[in-house]
C-alpha cells in the first residue's frame, strides 16, 4: 500500500494525526506508523517482509500537517485488551518521539465489524428520555454545588429543591465520591428518598451518584449504589479508566444509566497541536457503554473549548453510522439561563443542558434557579426570546438580571 491508495475500511483502523516537526513530514509520518506498529528505533533482523506486510501501520495520506495512518485490524487485541490496548496503539509511545515537536490524534475511525465486540450504551439518550418521560425537550440538569462540603442531608435537600423546580437531572460533582462529610451510602439513600418525594409531587428526575473508584471496587460499588436507590451512576472516565467504565456499563446487573464525566480531559485535549482530541475519547466512551457524556458548551460557557470541537463531540455521541445507541450529549460548564438559547441553537434539542452555579446562584435559591433554567429551555424550545418569556416568568427575569444573556 502506498500514499493515496484506497484502503479497505473494514480491514484497518484509520487514524488522523496533526504533526508539527522539523523533519520532512513524510519521515515523521513513517516514524509514527512504525513506532505504533512493528517498529523500533533501528533496523532489526527479526522483522521480515511477511510481518511487515501484515502488521505495519501504513501512511495513506498527508495533507498539510495532517497525516492519515491505517493500522491493520490484526494489530488490535481480541478477547483481552480492550480500549487500554487500542489507546496504546493509536495514542501511545508516539507522543514521546523526539523527532516530533507536537502531535495530536484528531480522529480514529474503527470498522463496524470491530466495533461489534463492544456493546455500547445500554440505555443511551433515548432510554434516559423514556425513564424521565421527556420525549422531546432538552433535559435540564444541575451539579450539586458547592462541589464538596455538603452532608448527605443537605445534598438530598438540594436535589429535592431542584426536582420540584422542574429539573430532570442532577449529579454529584466529579470530586465527590465517599468523603467523610458525605459518605456514599448515606448520600445515595438520602438522594433516593428526595427523588421519591419529587415523584410524589409530579416531577421526574434522576441523579447520578459518582462511583469513580479503584478497579477492584467499582463494579461492586455500582451494584451497591443501585441497591441503595441510585437511578443513575457517574464515572469520571479519564481518571478511572475506560476499562472500568466498560466493566460497570456492561455488567448485566447494572440497570441504571451511566453518566460520564471527562474531568482531566483538558490536560490531554486542550493544546491544538499536541495530545488527543476529545472526539476520540467520545467515540471510546460510547463503545464502552456511556449513556451520557459531557461535550462542553461549544465555546459559550466557562470551560472554553471551540465550537468546532464541540460539534465533533456531538457527532461522536449521535453518529448513526456506528452499531450503537446514541449517547445523550451533556452541555455543562459555566451554564446559566441567559446562554441556553445560544447553546441549544448550536446543539439542537436532543441534549442535556446542565448548570451548577447557574442554578444554586439564583437569587431565589435552588428551586428558583431550577425554574429559571427550565424556563430558559422552554423558551428556546418554543422559539420565544428570553426577554419576552421573562415578562411572564419571574425566576427567568431574576436570572437575566443577575447574569445577563448572550
Ligand atoms: C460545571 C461542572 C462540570 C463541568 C465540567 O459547574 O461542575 O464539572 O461541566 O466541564 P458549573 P465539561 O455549572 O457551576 O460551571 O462539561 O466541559 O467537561
Ligand atoms: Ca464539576
Amino acid at each position: 500500500m502506498s500514499l493515496g491508495e484506497e484502503v479497505d475500511k473494514e480491514a484497518y483502523v484509520i487514524t488522523k494525526y496533526r504533526v508539527t516537526t522539523d523533519l520532512p513530514i513524510e519521515k515523521a509520518a513513517e516514524a509514527i506508523a512504525a513506532e505504533q506498529s512493528t517498529g523500533t528505533w533501528t533496523g532489526i533482523s527479526t522483522l521480515n517482509d511477511d510481518v511487515f506486510g501484515k502488521y505495519a501501520g501504513k501512511v495513506i495520506a498527508i495533507e498539510g500537517d495532517m497525516v492519515t495512518i491505517a493500522f491493520p485490524i490484526e494489530d488490535f487485541s481480541g478477547r483481552y485488551g480492550g480500549v487500554p490496548q487500542i489507546l496504546s496503539v493509536i495514542s501511545g509511545n508516539l507522543f514521546g518521539l523526539g523527532a516530533l515537536k507536537g502531535v495530536r490524534l484528531e480522529d480514529a475511525i474503527f470498522p463496524n465489524s470491530f466495533l461489534k465486540q463492544y456493546k455500547g450504551p445500554k440505555f443511551g439518550g433515548e432510554g434516559i428520555r423514556k425513564m424521565l418521560s421527556r420525549p422531546e425537550r432538552p433535559l435540564v440538569g444541575t451539579i450539586v454545588k458547592p462541589k464538596i462540603g455538603l452532608s448527605p442531608k443537605d445534598t438530598a435537600a438540594y436535589v429535592y429543591e431542584a426536582g420540584v423546580g422542574g429539573l430532570t437531572n442532577g449529579k454529584d460533582d466529579e470530586t465527590l465520591v465517599d468523603q467523610n462529610f458525605c459518605p456514599i451510602e448515606e448520600r445515595t439513600k438520602a438522594v433516593a428518598e428526595a427523588l421519591d418525594r419529587v415523584d410524589e409531587e409530579g416531577g421526574h428526575m434522576m441523579h447520578a451518584i459518582n462511583i469513580s473508584s479503584n478497579a477492584n471496587d467499582i463494579v461492586q460499588l455500582a451494584e451497591d449504589v443501585q441497591k441503595w436507590g441510585a437511578r443513575e451512576i457517574m464515572v469520571d472516565v479519564l481518571t478511572t479508566g475506560f476499562g472500568a467504565l466498560q466493566a460497570v456499563a456492561e455488567d448485566p446487573r447494572i440497570k441504571v444509566p451511566v453518566h460520564v464525566h471527562r474531568t482531566m480531559h483538558g490536560a490531554i485535549t486542550k493544546d491544538p497541536l499536541n495530545g488527543v482530541a476529545m472526539r476520540v475519547f467520545s467515540k471510546l466512551v460510547r463503545m464502552c457503554g456511556g449513556d451520557a457524556l459531557h461535550i462542553g458548551t461549544l465555546g459559550v460557557g466557562k470551560m472554553e473549548g471551540h465550537m468546532d470541537e464541540g460539534l465533533l463531540n456531538l457527532d461522536a455521541c449521535r453518529d448513526k453510522g456506528v452499531p450503537f445507541k446514541t449517547m445523550m450529549p451533556v452541555c455543562s460548564g459555566g451554564m446559566y439561563p441567559g446562554i441556553v438559547p445560544a447553546v441549544i441553537k448550536a446543539t439542537g434539542t436532543d441534549v442535556q443542558i446542565q448548570a451548577g452555579g447557574g442554578v444554586a446562584g439564583h437569587p431565589e435559591g435552588v428551586r428558583g434557579g431550577a425554574r429559571a433554567m427550565c424556563q430558559a429551555v422552554d423558551a428556546a424550545f418554543e422559539g420565544i426570546s428570553l426577554e419576552e418569556y421573562a415578562k411572564t416568568h419571574r425566576e427567568l427575569r431574576e436570572a437575566l438580571d443577575r447574569w445577563g444573556s448572550k
